[in-house]
Parts: C-alpha cells; structure tokens; sequence
C-alpha cells in the first residue's frame, strides 16, 4: 500500500534539523536529553489537520448519583488498605444498556481498594463536570481519579506554535488536562495569530497549574467500525473483569517500535521499558528499513505482547512508517487493529493526535476497545506526545496504576519545561481506557486477588519470582522448601543477598544440588528450621498455619532462634478458640498476632492445620517483614 508516498521524508527532516538545532533559550531541553522531534499530522491526502468543533456539550450539569448498593462487594473480598476515592461518570445515553458491566466493574474497584461514587450525566458542561470533580476532590474523602464512560464533554485548548524556524502555526485540541487541574485558572482570553478571545476555546492556563487527579475516558460513541456503542462498551468492561481476576494472558513483553526519525530513541525507550520488563522481554526494532507498514501489521498478526510502545508520524485515525530512505510512507489505519485484533493490551502512541478522542475511528480507542485484546492506551490529541518518561515506568513498576503513572510522570516534566514548551508537548496527552489498571507482576494474579498487593510486595522485594511462565500460582500449597526459600530471602534482603550453603550439607535430603540448597541452609543458619530427628529437611512436606506462625516468629527473631522467643509472654494475648495455651505453637502464634502479621479468620478462629497456600505466604512474608510501604 503506498497511497501515502509523498515527500514527507525530506520535509520532516528538514524540520527536525532545523528544530535540533535553533530552540529558543527557554525552550532548551534538559542537559542530557536531545529536543524531542514533533510527531506531526501527515494524511495520506496530504489535508492539513482540521479544526476542532466547539464542544456540543452545554449548560449546567445534571446529574443522577448512582447508588452504591447494587455493586456493595461481599464481606471478606475488600482488601484492607485504601487505594482513595474514584469518581465513575457514564453518559445516560449509555447507562441503561451497560449498567450491569458497570455495576461488575465498580465491584472490581471496590475489591481492588478504591471507594467508587458514580453518576449517570444527562447533560452539562465540561466545566460543570470540571466543579463536580472539583467538589468531590475538596471533600475530606478527596479523589485520585476520574473515569469517564461514553461521549462526556470535553473542552478545546488552542495555541499558536513554532518549532526551531518555523512560523508559529495553529493547532487546536481535546485538553483532559483540563479536568485533572482542579484548582488551577483555565481562561479564553488571548489574541495571538489565530487564537483569539471569546471563541469557546481555551488559550490560557495558569495558577496551580499542577495536577491534582488523573482522568481517564472510555468512549465509544465514535467507533461505528468495532460495532454497536453499548456492545463495545460491554465488551470492554468484560475484558478488563477479566484481567482483574487474572485473564487476558498474553505475553509478557514490550515492542519498542520507532520510524526513522526516532531510531536514536532506541537506547533510551528500551531502557524505560526495562523498568517494567525484564531486558530480554524488551524487543526493539528501530532500523529505518524494518520499520514498515507490513513488518508492523506481521508482528500484529503473529506475536503477543503486553505493551506496544510507537514513536511515528500519522493522524487521528492512522499511524505511519517510512521506507526506501524516507521516499514513502505508508499508513496502518485503525482498521486494520480491528483486521488483525492484535493480542496486546497496552499501548504508548506518540501519533500526532492518535488519542483524539473526538475524532471518528480514533487510533487509541479503536485499538483499546477492540474485540479480544486492548485495555489501555495513553498518547496525545494533538502533535506530541510522552517523553522522558522513565518516571511513568518506575511509577508503574512499583505497583502504581496508570493514572497515578501518568501523574508521577507529569510532577516530574512539568517542572523541568517552561509552560510554553509543555504545552506544544504534553497538553493533548490523553489516558484511553481505564487508568485503574497498571502492569500485573504475575499474569494470574488479577488486581481483584485478595492478596495481590501483598503478592506483588513480594515480588518486588526479591521473595518471590514466581514460575517460568509468568504465573504466581497463588492457590499452590507451599512446601518446607518453598518457606525456606521466601523466609530466607526475606530476612537476607532479597535473593542476591543469601549466601551459598557450606560444603557439608546440614541435612542429607537437601544436598548442594537441590534448588532451594542455599536458602534451606541459611535459614537453618538463623534458626528458623530445624530439621528433623534423623537430620532429614523433609523439602515436600507442606506447611500449616501452626508451623508458618513458628517460622514466621523464629524468622522476627532470627538469628536467636527458638532462644529468642523462650522468655516472650503474650502481653494482650488472642486466645484463638482452635489454639489453647496448651496448644504446641502457641506462642509463636501470639508473637505473629502481636507484630500485626496475622489476625485468623473472621470466624475468631487460627486454623493452626490448614496448610498455607502461595498467596497466605505472600501475606505473612509482607506483613512480618514490611514490604507494603
Ligand atoms: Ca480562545
Ligand atoms: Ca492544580
Ligand atoms: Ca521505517
């Protein structure tokens, strides 16, 4: 397909020496970072990018609270910590049709840690909206987030800008940022070039111009080519259900895909993604020649991966690669996701306007609410995009969801960039799909998991690594191997801080060749196994809650062992019905309940012979040893 060839090779160029090297003073970028090359609007009828329309949403809001009841989880499934406040906006056009999806959804929020208030909008303006949010955010209970459903107003921010020499040009956009900055001063007051005062577009934003929430939109209301408005909604609160109770399995890898003028990011872009995945997982393709339209749209069709990182030219509904030294330029349209229905869920676009949210057959949403895969995209609606943005991985990495990313990422630009170079940049950054969700550490751990936050407390402290396949198995029972190997890598700092085992084994059934050898020894070392009689390990046997509370409490104590606790008396003693002071491990239960590691079932009882399972551990090893925070 070559219906885009043209010159645009020579012209992008052009523009990108001249804006290497001739920026204004204040608009250098920092010491080490080169000037960011514009992602620009190329069609392939050559037509200029349009105009924005005023925004058809009106008036003073209305409203309708929807009641809390009807996705109220179940007792037991709400994890204990609070991840703050989300406030869900569906557009009433929507809500009847897709109320049950959204009643799951909410559920899913609520069992995540968020407290969910929702509204059905039957009208009102962006900036009615905006002081709903505002109020919501003041209130004592405040708000991290936002999450709009279906086609909710928005506003339009113009400016004039110019990179390097070129004559200060007009681009007008969709600016979300307007509803994450609650406290800051949105104005429509400048005459400069063609941005002019009093149009019904915004041209001046000042004051705490910081964020304060992230916003997020969910909106089909202009993909007629993935099918029925509601259908597409419902089907994408399917998925992303899915995936929060540990679905949606795909490869856990990232494509770092640059056209020709972006090939230098290679490095850079590959180390971000590194944050997030592990360096082998990381593919990058970034030779000038490789990157085409059909090398593309081949790794679509044939490989998986959980993120898709782009840096190219295109529009709103279509993204491009140059080939033949730049002479031609072909597009991959948003169609063609819906054609191949890639098995990815993420994506990072720096498209010129690939997250124009108000332009039909949009490129972000097309490719998040698309059939089988798809949950999440960020880009911009208009020329630019995301940079430097190692911060947003390392948010993400630590646990953090998207949104809460994508606000680390802008406190972090945002400083660094007088106002006029962010806006050309980030002002059109729009999050496309649900911002509650982030990377998932293990693929069967969903974000609904009871202990998934613990699990991944875990992971990240260097405890667990889970299996080669990416899986945590969180309902496999553990072993007397598997405790020592979580134990001792809790109390050394990690597995790279255990030493090897001596030459002589301590045990005969765990010699120098068995995979948990150099754990099993060390917690020996620091008495918290024993061993049996005959100077048998005895790896297989499981653990019960009984022998966990024994290990756990050695573990608070190491290395004093047993010794450490001889002389320990309860000072507010649990009493657990199912565990007497007679009872052999007794007091080790109490030491765990008194240093806040386990509290029994909600029954009031301990179950001291209920075998541990791989998510209970990840539980008594983040507990004890204080991997949350
Ligand atoms: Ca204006
Ligand atoms: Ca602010
Ligand atoms: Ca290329």
């Amino acid at each position: 397909m070559t219906v885009g060839r043209r010159v645009i090779s020579l012209l992008v160029g052009i523009l990108w020496l001249a804006a290497c090297s001739s920026v204004a003073e204040d608009e250098l970028p920092g010491p080490d970072q080169p000037t960011p090359l514009p992602s620009r609007w190329v069609s392939s009828d050559g037509a200029p990018k349009p105009r924005h329309a005023l925004p058809p949403h009106r008036g003073p809001l209305v409203a309708r609270s929807l009641a809390r009841r009807s996705w109220s989880p179940s007792a037991g499934a709400v994890q204990s910590h609070s991840k703050g406040r989300v406030c869900v906006v569906v557009a009433d056009a929507n809500y009847d049709e897709i109320a049950p999806a959204l009643d799951v959804y909410c559920r899913d929020l609520e069992a995540e840690g968020y407290d969910v208030v929702a509204y059905e909008l039957a009208s009102g303006s962006a900036e009615s909206l905006r002081g709903l949010l505002s109020g919501l955010y003041e209130e004592p209970a405040s708000l991290v987030g936002a999450v709009l459903i279906g086609d909710l107003p928005y506003v339009i921010y113009e400016l004039m800008q110019s990179f390097a020499d070129e004559d200060p040009r007009y681009e007008d956009f969709p600016c979300d940022l307007f509803f994450m900055d609650l406290d800051g001063v949105w104005q429509d007051v400048v005459e400069e070039g063609d941005v002019h005062a009093d149009n019904g577009k915004y041209d001046l934003h000042t004051g705490e111009v910081g964020l304060e929430i992230w916003v997020c939109r969910i909106d089909a209301s202009r993909l007629p080519s993935l099918g029925n408005e509601a259908d597409v909604l419902r089907n994408y609160f399917e998925k992303n259900h899915l995936y929060g109770v540990g679905g949606m399995p795909v490869e856990r890898r990232a494509l770092i895909y640059l056209d020709d003028q972006w090939a230098h990011k290679g490095a850079g872009d590959s180390d971000c993604a590194a944050i997030v995945y592990s360096e082998a997982a990381v593919e990058l393709v970034a030779e000038p020649e490789t990157t085409t339209r059909s090398d593309y749209l081949s790794r679509l069709a044939t490989q998986g991966y959980e993120l898709i990182h782009t840096r190219c030219h295109g529009t709103a509904r279509d993204h491009g690669y140059a080939r033949d030294g730049g002479e031609i330029y072909d597009e991959v349209y948003a169609t063609d996701y819906i054609v191949y229905d890639p098995r990815v869920l993420f994506f990072s676009l720096y498209v010129c306007s690939g997250a124009d949210y108000t332009a039909d057959g949009y490129l972000a949403g097309t490719a998040v609410l698309n059939r089988s895969w798809g949950l999440f995209a960020w880009g911009s609606t208009k020329m630019g995009g995301m940079y430097e943005e190692a911060p947003f991985y390392d948010s993400l990495a630590s646990g953090s969801c998207f949104g809460k990313a994508f606000l680390t990422w802008y406190e972090h630009v945002r400083h660094r960039r007088t106002p006029s170079w962010a806006q050309k940049w980030w002002y059109g950054m729009a999050l496309i799909g649900d911002a509650t969700l982030g990377h998932r550490v293990f693929r069967d751990v969903g974000r609904t998991h009871w202990s998934g936050r613990e699990i991944a407390a875990c992971a990240r402290a260097g405890v667990v690594s889970g299996y080669a396949d990416g899986a945590y198995g969180p309902s496999v029972e553990v072993s007397r191997d598997q405790m020592a190997v979580y134990i001792s890598r809790a109390v050394a700092g990690g597995d790279e801080h255990v030493p090897p085992g001596p030459p002589e084994p301590t045990f005969w059934d765990v010699g120098a060749e068995h995979w948990a050898f150099d754990c099993v020894e060390y917690a020996a070392e620091n008495g918290i196994v024993e061993g049996y009689w005959n100077r048998s390990y005895r790896p297989t046997l499981t653990v019960d809650r009984g022998q966990m509370a024994v290990y756990i409490a050695r573990a608070l104590v190491a290395p004093e062992g047993e010794a450490g606790l001889v002389d320990y008396v309860p000072s507010d003693p649990r009493d657990f019905p199912d565990v007497g002071s007679d009872f052999w491990a007794y007091t080790h239960i109490e030491y765990c309940v008194e240093n806040d590691v386990v509290s029994g079932y909600d029954d009031g009882n301990y179950y001291p012979d209920t075998i541990v399972t791989r998510d209970q551990m990840a539980v008594y090893i983040a507990r004890a040893f204080g991997l949350l925070n």
